[in-house]
């Protein structure tokens, strides 16, 4: 008994210590929704519009390509730990949690258990009438004293080591992926890429919504997770993430890269990280930011550089080495004068939804129903 309760303890105590719980979805089953609503409002390409390379992460008809996968990128029902890790990072403190911090918790945990059960045992009144009058021993003092401290040193190093991993700047090479917070969405910049800009709203469910709007399907994601619009970044290549917020602090986080980057307004944060695994990957905003705080959710697709840059060029955009690359497609980047004016730039170019700007835009969420009375809540 005691010792169960511990081990819920000792487990409760390594997931706070990581600071990226899993997160609990609640993934209620959903049958296979017929995509014909879906379809009509996502589909439909602009004919006006001039043609532009079509867009390689979704199908024909306006679907996503990459459904999400069941174990990978996500909470699963019944999962102790934390999700699998895809990044370099991720891997590093996964395994440092796992395979340092816990048998350490657990040995100190089950270690103190064991001298509390002998001094009940051992001194208790019946079998020890004559209390020792004992009142130091230099020997345990120093002893009880040392040994933590070489314990913190010997978890320090490792630890000091995984933090300043997570903050080394990002090389010249690395794909810019700017985040804006806004109260209760994500809007998106790709300023290495041009004009790329978007925003991600939550995906609601098919009860939700007006007949014939877009509605959550479970190639879409899970239930809270999913969003109209995901991120799309290249694996294998590093990604500078850059994060701001419009209004309140929000906090951009993928549970299965191990980053979690708090958006502050008038501030740039800056980390980076490399995805090693094509996949669908989902997180929150983890930041308590408002009413809708919980339905900010974040989609990330990492897809294979090529298919990236082909993502890139459907959305208007252009890669650094395009030999068309519009004259304007490079604009100011880092260290640039001005790229520091993130709130208008925001309002300008993640909030409002504009024309091209918007992937997949013709089932954006309009940005009147980001209401602090929204009916989400149920
Ligand atoms: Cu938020």
């Amino acid at each position: 008994m005691r010792i169960l309760g511990l081990k819920a303890i000792v487990l409760a105590a390594g997931l706070a210590l990581a600071g990226m719980g899993t997160a609990t979805a609640q993934e209620a089953p959903q049958p296979a929704a017929t995509p014909a609503a879906t379809t009509s409002a996502a589909s439909a390409p602009d004919a006006s519009a001039t043609p532009t390379p079509a867009d390689p992460t979704l199908t024909a008809d306006g679907q996503e390509k990459v459904t999400a996968f069941a174990h990978l990128g996500r909470p699963t029902d019944g999962a102790l730990g934390l999700q699998d890790q895809v990044t370099p990072t991720g891997l590093e403190a996964h395994n440092f949690h796992n395979h340092l911090l816990l048998p350490i918790i657990i040995a100190i945990c089950v270690f103190v258990l064991l001298l509390l059960i002998w001094v009940m045992f051992r001194y208790r009144q019946a079998a020890n009438p004559t209390p020792s009058k004992t009142s130091h021993n230099t020997l345990i003092e120093v002893i009880w004293t040392v040994v933590p401290v070489l314990i913190l040193v010997f978890i320090a190093i490792p630890s000091i080591k995984l933090l300043a991993h997570q903050y080394k700047p990002a090389p010249d090479n690395a794909v810019t992926l700017k985040a804006i917070g806004n109260q209760w969405f994500w809007s998106y910049e790709y300023p290495d890429n041009g004009d790329v800009s978007f925003t991600a709203n939550m995906l609601k469910e098919k009860d939700q919504v007006q007949p014939g709007q877009r509605f959550r399907t479970d190639a879409d994601g899970p239930r809270l997770l999913a969003t109209d619009n995901r991120v799309v970044l290249p694996v294998g290549v590093p990604i500078r993430l850059v994060t701001t917020a419009t209004d309140v602090i929000h906090s951009w986080a993928v549970p299965a890269f191990w980053i979690k980057l708090d958006a502050i307004p008038g501030r740039l944060n800056e980390t980076q990280f490399t995805i090693e695994k094509p996949g669908v990957y989902f997180g929150q905003c983890s930041e308590l930011c408002g009413a809708r705080h919980g339905f900010m959710p974040i989609a990330v697709e990492a897809v294979p550089p090529a298919e990236f840059a082909a993502w890139v060029r459907s959305k208007g955009g252009s890669m650094p080495n395009d030999p068309n690359a519009p004259s304007d497609a490079a604009p100011a980047q880092r260290g640039a004068p001005g790229n520091d004016d993130t709130s208008t730039n925001a309002q300008e170019k993640g909030i409002v939804p504009t024309g091209d700007a918007v992937v997949n835009g013709a089932s954006a969420a309009p940005i009147t129903e980001q209401s602090a009375t929204g009916s989400l809540e149920d």
